[in-house]
């Protein structure tokens, strides 16, 4: 049924028919009548963030751990241009959005109007498609295709220019019908490359399976499906820093983070293996270390849904365009009708070889003296929340990747951290985003001090939806990851990279009317962690953790995999020069 109504109305219309319940947003000029709709319906709930980039963050913490889309509304000019760093950061790491942005009247467009910036034209490179709507009867179309676009094939952000005077005029609404949009991407993969990559399963005496954050795109039925390939190949299992949780961290198979500051073990795997099955990931250069040195002995699969990341960074002798959740089916359906078959008796040489490089027990680290260390913070927190209904975000530095190894994720969708851009300021927002989707969960953000502060005028918004979210700030003074590479490769020239003016945490709360604790004593940090959990608003937790300390392991840039820093392991004396395990 097609009615008539005012643009503004019909952006409304369009998100509830979307099934939108939460809309992420900052008011201005020209958006106006927008916000007059919004005001006058109770469907959709909006949240007023405290910066434009906060809402698209906010909503990326949404999408990632609802699996919904996440939608935006923000002002013209610098409305738009605020929101840039979170659309880059949400096509880096393959986030749904829809965000919709006022522009200045079709007729003033090009005239330097107040508040006018070229927001198609911007966003362009930061949008997986974006659209300038300049007639009212398009408009509710163009809406549901943007739905389309941003969550089909490899998801990402998508953004809506819409004029004010197309907000303003009537026109035509289109409900939105069974997609008969042109973007169709391809979900089955191909037959015979999954039976050649079955084949290979079979015969492999080295394999790993090597999954990303393409799984926890597909949805949960991709991760069971993951969770039954592993159980019946009996392979060992890494994943990349986005693709956490979509194999347990408790499972028997699992060997950990792989990367810059993955595991010794599952990057000694990679480097190793006669088969990697990648899975939803897209060779990073976090992860591939120097090209010409990775896992040079190994046939490459390459399973995902997005034709333009296969032989982008690494070539690969079997490439699968698809869905995850659809082609693991295919592959077990393959696998089973050719009768199970795997090379057991090599398989278990190789777990007999893993096994000896999880010896070096790379993570290891000693509490000792009056200073917390940042590793045994979260030690703690991680058994002290584990048995919660947890979310956990982080934001960007040595915590994010301490946070990464010493916290398990036994499911998807519980991990939100900015992964490909790599952005300070994520974590706070986006934990509000998860926050508005799971009311009832533990919500904690891991953060540096340096990026929390990037965007704490959220605390604002945290205090204003009641929204009990935890900031558990490990506290080192300094720009931890930046004073660490430059301790280790600057020949310890600290450069700008620690803050002497930094504000109370306490008092920072306080001020905006939340519970602050402040800790640096080893001996009352479970007490502490206990009172930021049970208290029933949002919390600052300042850790104080030692200044200098270093993540580790890590391969430095231009290394290969297997050329580990391993910090405190290394003291053990089981690896040589190269690597390789002595015991
Ligand atoms: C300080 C810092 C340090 C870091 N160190 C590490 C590190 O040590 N280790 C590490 O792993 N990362 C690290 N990262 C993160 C790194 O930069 C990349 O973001 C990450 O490695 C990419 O993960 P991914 O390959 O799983 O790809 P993603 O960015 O999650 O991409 C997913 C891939 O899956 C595909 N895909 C999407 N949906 C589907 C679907 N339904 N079916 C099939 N395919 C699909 C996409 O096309 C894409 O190719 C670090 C980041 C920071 C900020
Ligand atoms: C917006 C932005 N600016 C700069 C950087 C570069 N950078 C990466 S980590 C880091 C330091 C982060 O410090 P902090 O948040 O205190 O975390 P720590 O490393 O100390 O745990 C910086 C400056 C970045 N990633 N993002």
């Amino acid at each position: 049924m097609t009615r008539q109504m005012s643009g503004a109305k019909m952006i409304v219309q369009a998100l509830i028919d979307q099934g939108v319940d939460t809309v992420f947003g900052y008011p201005g000029g020209a958006v106006l009548p927008i916000y007059d709709e919004v005001f006058q319906q109770n469907a959709i709930r909006h949240i007023l963030v405290r910066h434009e980039q906060g809402a698209v963050h906010a909503a990326e913490g949404y999408a990632r751990s609802t699996g919904k889309p996440g939608v935006v509304l923000v002002t013209s000019g610098p409305g738009a241009t605020n929101a840039v760093t979170g659309l880059t950061d949400a096509l880096m790491d393959s986030i749904p959005l829809i965000v919709l942005t006022g522009q200045v009247p079709t007729f003033m467009i090009g005239s330097d109007a107040f508040q006018e910036a070229d927001t198609v034209g911007i966003t362009r490179p930061c949008t997986k498609h974006n659209w300038l709507v300049k007639e009212t009867d398009k408009l509710a179309g163009v809406i549901h295709e943007a739905f389309h676009v941003a969550t089909s094939g490899r998801p990402g952000p998508v953004l809506v220019d819409i004029p004010k005077d197309v907000q303003f005029a009537t026109g035509t609404y289109m409900p939105p019908k069974p997609s008969t949009s042109h973007y169709q991407p391809k979900l089955k993969g191909d037959m015979d490359a999954i039976t050649e990559l079955v084949a290979a399963i079979e015969k492999a005496k080295r394999p790993i399976f090597y999954t990303g954050g393409g799984v926890i795109n597909s949805g949960p039925a991709a991760s069971q499906l993951l969770r039954e390939l592993v159980a019946a190949t009996g392979f060992p299992i890494t994943s990349t820093l986005m693709g956490l949780g979509s194999y347990p961290a408790s499972g028997e198979k699992w060997i950990g983070m792989l990367g810059m500051h993955g595991l010794y073990e599952a990057n000694m795997a990679m480097h190793d293996c006669d088969l990697m099955i990648n899975i939803g990931a897209r060779f990073d250069d976090r992860i591939t270390g120097r090209l010409d040195a990775f896992s040079p002995k190994s046939i490459k699969a390459h399973i995902d849904i997005d034709p333009s990341s296969i032989n982008k960074v690494i070539k690969t002798d079997i490439p699968i365009v698809g869905d995850v959740g659809h082609v693991l089916e295919d592959i077990l359906k393959v696998w089973k009708s050719r009768g199970r078959k795997t090379n057991a008796e090599a398989v278990a040489k190789w777990w007999t070889q893993i096994e000896e490089w999880k010896k070096v027990d790379c993570l290891k680290f000693t509490q000792k003296g009056k200073t917390i260390k940042p590793q045994h913070a979260l030690a703690r927190l991680e058994a002290l929340t584990k048995q919660y209904d947890r979310y956990i975000c982080t934001e960007v530095g040595q915590h994010q990747m301490w946070a990464a190894q010493y916290l398990g994720f036994e499911d998807p969708n519980r991990w939100m951290t900015s992964g490909g851009l790599g952005t300070m300021g994520y974590g706070f927002p986006a934990s509000i985003g998860v926050q508005i989707g799971h009311p009832d969960a533990l919500v904690i953000n891991v953060a540096g001090e340096a990026s929390w502060l990037m965007n704490m005028q959220e605390m604002g918004t945290a205090v204003q939806y009641r929204l009990p979210v935890k900031q558990f700030i490990l506290n080192n003074e300094r720009l931890g990851m930046v004073r660490q590479w430059q301790e280790l490769l600057h020949g310890e020239r600290y450069s700008h990279s620690w803050s002497d003016a930094l504000p109370d945490f306490v008092k920072l709360a306080e001020a905006f009317g939340a519970k602050g604790i402040l800790c640096s004593d080893p001996a009352d940090l479970d007490d502490a962690i206990m009172e930021m959990i049970n208290h029933d608003g949002p919390v600052i937790f300042d850790c104080l953790v030692t200044k200098h300390e270093n993540c580790f392991p890590m391969i430095p840039s231009g290394k290969a995999h297997n050329e580990m820093l391993l910090g405190e392991a290394e003291t053990q004396g089981v690896i040589d020069s190269k690597g390789s395990v002595l015991v």
